[in-house]
């Protein structure tokens, strides 16, 4: 098997990588080790940037989204009893989408396979190799036979857990990591949204988010331990909990319903660099995590693959580099900006266990600031929904 660009992994970096490299007439295989119906029903990101929701429409894949995903034009942050608006649209002329990745990820294999384009689920044992060379190549075994794609360039978006980082010489990578020292319970549950937009609530008890998927349908976190036994969490004690964090002094209640799904993720912030070897190149989660709070995740893996495409077009269409020597120059000023808003989301709006009342107070003194004063509202509107 040959091709121009061998993509490892089908997750939202490598499957618009592929359809943007198709675009302009370069070929590409992807390569997947899960099943299709274990990626299209995986429950990840909700939230899409401003500039997410302009390129899948595109690259020709936002027509679902713009029927069934939900438009917002701000966000509730909540505290002391009280909540307060960001207005994105009036701060910062830019507005967020609610849509589920995994329904981003159906709308993308959809199109895939009815163009034709090789896409590969439940491949294993895959090795990328020769990594040096102008020919380097991917080794798996798919349907029980051994398999051998001859690429010019791998694309490694098969995320943190996946095989490409590994395959660099560990000499070559630097790591920058942090472990925030408490995760999100994440459940999915059968009832109608309590709130038109997303509530971000800072409370004595710990941290809490209300957002959702469609109109029966929310998605709502509250902040636990990192490594969180889920047995612990009944769903009345979950729901109890979201009550107490979500709690209004004007009094607000929180739309119950049955929990269909439930998991614990860690946080953290996770970049290696250079985000490229040879002619292997890391997009996505592959290359960095940020903890959720800032909504920024999947936004940061299409910035990356914005990048890489438009660098092997370069080579392709102009017979020049440059732009592919520089990916990982280039990536980095996007993916420590994102690093630093999520980092300083979650500071402000989590409770840290041997934190005083002097370090709550600072907390609550620096959000009232951010709801009062325009320039702070406006700086954190900026980043959420993606300027910066
Ligand atoms: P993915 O989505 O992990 O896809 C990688 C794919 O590679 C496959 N794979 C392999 N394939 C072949 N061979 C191997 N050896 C392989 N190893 C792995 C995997 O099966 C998978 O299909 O990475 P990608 O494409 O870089 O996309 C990143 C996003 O998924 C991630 O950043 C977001 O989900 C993060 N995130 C959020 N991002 C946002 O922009 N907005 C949000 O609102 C948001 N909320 C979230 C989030 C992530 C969360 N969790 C669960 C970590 C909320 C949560 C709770
Ligand atoms: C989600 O809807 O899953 C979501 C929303 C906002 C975040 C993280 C996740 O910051």
């Amino acid at each position: 098997m040959k091709t121009q660009v061998g993509i490892i992994g089908a997750g939202p970096a490598g499957l618009i990588l592929s359809r943007l490299l198709d675009l302009n007439g370069i070929s590409s295989v992807v390569i997947e080790n899960q099943s299709r119906s274990y990626i299209e029903s995986r429950i990840r990101a909700g939230v899409l940037e401003h500039c997410t929701m302009d390129l899948l429409n595109i690259i020709g894949i936002g027509e679902r989204m713009m029927q069934q995903g939900m438009h917002h034009h701000g966000v509730e942050l909540r505290f002391e009893g009280n909540g307060h608006r960001i207005d994105f649209t009036e701060l910062t002329d830019q507005q967020i989408m609610v849509y589920g990745q995994q329904e981003i990820i159906k709308d993308l294999i959809s199109a895939h396979l009815s163009e034709s384009r090789p896409l590969l689920f439940e491949v294993s044992d895959v090795i990328p190799k020769e990594l040096e060379s102008k020919s380097p190549v991917i080794h798996f075994i798919y349907n029980g036979e051994a398999q051998v794609l001859e690429c010019d360039i791998i694309a490694g978006c098969d995320g943190y857990h996946g095989i490409s980082r590994p395959s660099i010489p560990n000499d070559i990578l630097k790591i920058h990591e942090h472990s925030f020292p408490f995760g999100w319970l994440g459940i999915l549950a059968e009832a109608a949204p309590s709130s038109d937009e997303l509530i971000y609530a800072s409370h004595d008890r710990g941290f809490a988010l209300h957002s959702m998927r469609s109109s029966q349908l929310v998605r709502n976190y509250i902040q636990c331990a990192p490594e969180e036994n889920i047995n612990n969490w009944s769903d009345d004690r979950i729901w109890s909990e979201l009550q107490s964090r979500m709690e209004l002094s004007a009094g607000f209640s929180l739309n119950e319903g049955k929990i269909i799904e439930k998991s614990v993720t860690p946080m953290r912030g996770f970049i290696v660099e250079p985000m490229q070897y040879g002619n292997l190149y890391l997009a996505g989660d592959s290359a960095h995590i940020v903890p959720p709070t800032g909504a920024k995740g999947l936004n940061l893996a299409v910035k990356d693959v914005r990048i890489l495409s438009d660098a092997l077009n370069e080579k392709y269409v102009n017979g020049n580099s440059s732009k592919l020597k520089a990916y990982t120059t280039n990536c980095l000023n996007h993916v420590w900006r994102a690093q630093y808003f999520s980092a300083w989301m979650t500071r402000l709006l989590h409770t840290y266990e041997d934190q005083d009342s002097y370090q709550r107070q600072l907390q609550l003194a620096q959000l009232r600031y951010i709801t009062e004063s325009r320039y702070a509202a406006t700086s954190l509107a900026e980043n959420y929904v993606g300027k910066y």
